[in-house]
């Protein structure tokens, strides 16, 4: 059985901040490596261990998810509560709720994978990469099936035009020996996610890295008819000494509480709007408009403002009806604490 310290398995001492020493003990840490329906699974020192359900009364965002630190209530194994997170990322979850999901935690770099085909998609990519930056993460456009087209090109240019700065990685994932630019991430103590929708060759990249056989999927002609072959998200140790989260293919990633991830990856439409006349301009119709000169000038794609403003106005959306729902949790956090400090009577 191979074990790790905590160094190795991505600890820093950023995460003692928010831990008081007096109390808490640094070594009943243990790193979230997946999350079941009632028990997780975790790696702590002295190698893997599974954890309890974190209790129901709990908010979806002090739950762990994988990549968390906990620390662990080594008398009821379970996790006592999850350390502050360098970075998070969560999602609107799918349908009509008004509740978000968490992905990951604690992951330093994020590829954001995309194939050279029919998968390609600029919407899709400014997503990921707004919630990739709102979390304080850094991004990378991975971009595969190079070896399938004679378009490569076409599609990287396309990608750096929405990358706001964010490398852009053309690539075979098949092909371990032409990787080198995504293994500069992957050193000791470096989180990595892959990120993107199903068939794209998320697991294939895993295994070119790690020299592993997850399940990949068949070659479809379209991979936008996404069978999704990795189920559940993974962690594993890369060979330089880093981790990898694969996850299952994420087909509509609804954003939340990214007002900033989005300002950062639209930042060209930002530095236009502060030229407009009106402070207020809402670049329709209004004299000065400098968003719909550029647009006329050709230096900026009107497809492009419009996607801004559609996030814009997804994330109010979500997010009022999120900040509803946190105020009504942290409601019922106290009910439940004055519930718990009546019956216990006063302390003695
Ligand atoms: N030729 C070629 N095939 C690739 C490349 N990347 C992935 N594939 C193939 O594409 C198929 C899907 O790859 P996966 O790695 O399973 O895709 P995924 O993103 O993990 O998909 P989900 O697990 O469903 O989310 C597999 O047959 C891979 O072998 C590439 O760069 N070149
Ligand atoms: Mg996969």
């Amino acid at each position: 059985m191979t074990t790790y310290t905590l160094k190795q398995l991505g600890w820093s001492p950023v995460f003692l901040q928010s831990m008081d020493l007096e109390t808490e003990d640094p070594g009943t840490v243990a790193r979230i490596t997946a999350v079941h329906r009632n028990r997780y699974e975790a790696l702590g020192v002295d190698g893997p261990i599974e954890l309890r359900a974190a209790p129901d009364f709990l908010a979806e965002d002090d739950r762990p998810t994988i990549g968390d630190f906990v620390l662990v209530d080594v008398a009821q194994m379970r996790p006592a509560r999850v350390i502050a997170r360098k970075t998070l990322f969560a999602r609107k979850t799918p349908g009509k709720a008004r509740t978000h999901q968490l992905i990951a935690a604690n992951v330093d770099t994020a590829f954001i994978v995309s194939s050279c085909n029919d998968d390609f998609n600029e919407a899709r990519l400014e997503r990921f990469l707004a919630m990739v930056r709102e979390a304080g993460a850094t991004p990378v456009i991975v971009l595969t099936k190079a070896d399938l087209t004679d378009d490569a090109d076409a599609y990287a240019d396309r990608a750096r035009a929405v990358a706001g700065g964010a490398l852009v990685e053309v690539i075979n994932a098949k092909d371990p020996a032409g990787l080198d630019a995504l293994r500069v991430w992957c050193g000791p103590g470096q989180t990595i996610a892959l990120l993107g929708s199903s068939g794209v060759g998320k697991t294939t990249v895993m295994n070119s890295l790690t020299g592993g056989d997850a399940d990949t999927g068949e070659i479809r002609e379209d991979d936008s008819k996404g069978r999704h072959t990795t189920r559940s998200r993974t962690i594993t140790p890369l060979v330089d000494g880093g981790w990898i989260i694969d996850t299952p293919g994420i087909r509509e990633l609804g954003l939340t509480d990214t007002s900033d991830g989005v300002a950062e990856t639209f930042s060209d439409v930002a530095e236009l709007a502060a030229a407009c006349r009106f402070s207020d301009c809402a670049h329709g119709e209004e004299p000065g408009c400098a968003v719909q000169a550029a647009i006329a000038a050709g230096d900026l794609e009107s497809e492009r403002l419009a996607r801004f403003e559609k996030l814009q106005r997804e994330i109010q959306f979500n997010t009022e009806s999120l900040s509803e729902r946190r105020r009504r949790m942290k409601q019922w956090g106290k009910t439940i604490k004055s519930a718990v400090s009546k019956k216990r009577g006063p302390e003695t």
